[in-house]
């Protein structure tokens, strides 16, 4: 595996993924060919998606990212001395803004640590490792280039050292339950005696609270939702009428589970060119293109034990609001 070593202490790898991974042709063909369609939610993030979830990060209604970053502020330190960590693992690290509390623990805390961010946008994980090298002057960054939902067990921690695995933002709430508790398996893997995860989800809460979180006034949820279509008009020449979708989100209840939905007044044919096919959308037909399960505590915990995990540690927002964990091998 080549290593690419862009500073003293800032270097780059791929990971390659257990097994090929589905391409973007092939899970809209199967999504959209679906009843009813669907789109995953991974393809909303090229550089306009990204730059909108920042923005819908800043919303008042959208609490899930801001909530987190105060847990981690507030338990930053306890955190690192339970853990004790000589190797950070974080899964869908992003611009690692929150990951920052962690590392001021561990500056706090004179425990130096490397902090090895897998994401696939390279740059934006580049970037972010160039300045947290300048900030920490203790820190090594293994950036590893790749998509975490391919498996993990070509990730190239060294043998030695305790792990903290995190995984934030509530992002595990993306994956059906089925997936959600494979993703924990494939993280257990990764564990052993004294590592531990650092898991970041969204709690259960009134169905307005939850779908304003969605669905802000300002309407930046809902472009960043029609923002798949952009994706599949651009990568599959296709033609979407992007502006004549609507942009939908509802709570579930029994299901636990937020689901945002797109669709179209009007019956339309929409060309896929590079498919090479046409599919007709009827009037007020909607393509489902995001979960994002809540939990409470109990679901939690019985969706960790399910994976081989057991809670250590349970840091709870105000009111309940939302869950960071720190969980170790059953
Ligand atoms: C980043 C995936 C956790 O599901 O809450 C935000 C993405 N979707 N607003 C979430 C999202 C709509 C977000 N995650």
């Amino acid at each position: 595996m080549a290593i690419t070593q862009t500073g003293a202490r800032l270097s780059s790898s791929e990971v390659a993924p257990e097994q090929p991974l589905a391409s973007l042709a092939d899970d809209v063909r199967t999504g959209l060919l679906s009843r009813p369609r669907w789109l995953s939610p991974k393809y909303f993030y090229d550089d306009r998606g990204s730059a909108l979830f920042e923005a819908i990060c800043a919303t008042p209604e959208y609490y899930p990212s801001r909530t987190e970053a105060a847990l981690l502020e507030a338990h930053g330190q306890e955190i690192i001395e339970h853990a004790a960590p000589d190797h950070m693992l974080e899964l869908g690290s992003g611009s690692s803004r929150k990951t920052r509390h962690l590392l001021d623990a561990c500056d706090a805390l004179d425990k130096s640590c490397q902090y090895w961010p897998f994401d696939v946008s390279a740059q934006m994980m580049l970037d972010a490792g160039a300045q947290l090298v300048a900030d920490y002057d203790w820190l090594a960054v293994h950036a590893l280039i790749g998509d975490y939902t391919g498996g993990l067990t070509n990730v190239p921690l060294p043998e030695d050292g305790r792990r903290l695995i995190v995984f934030l933002g509530g992002t595990l709430g993306n994956f059906e339950p089925g997936e959600a508790r494979a993703m924990l398996e494939q993280i257990a893997g990764l564990m052993r005696g004294d590592d531990q995860l650092l898991l970041g989800v969204d709690r259960v809460k009134d169905t307005a609270t939850l779908e304003a979180a969605y669905d802000d006034a300002e309407g930046v949820t809902a472009d960043f939702n029609r923002n798949v279509l952009r994706v599949l008009n651009r990568e599959l020449e296709a033609d979407f009428p992007v502006d004549d979708y609507r942009h939908r989100a509802l709570f579930d209840r029994d299901k636990a589970r937020i689901e945002m939905r797109l669709g179209a007044d009007h019956a339309h044919r929409v060309t896929l060119a590079t498919l090479g096919t046409a599919i007709d959308i009827d009037a007020g037909e909607e393509i489902v293109t995001e979960f994002s399960h809540k939990f409470t505590p109990d679901t939690l915990a019985a969706l960790l034990e399910s994976a081989g995990l057991a809670m250590d540690r349970h840091f709870e927002a105000e009111g309940g609001a939302y869950s960071l964990v720190l969980a170790r091998r059953a």
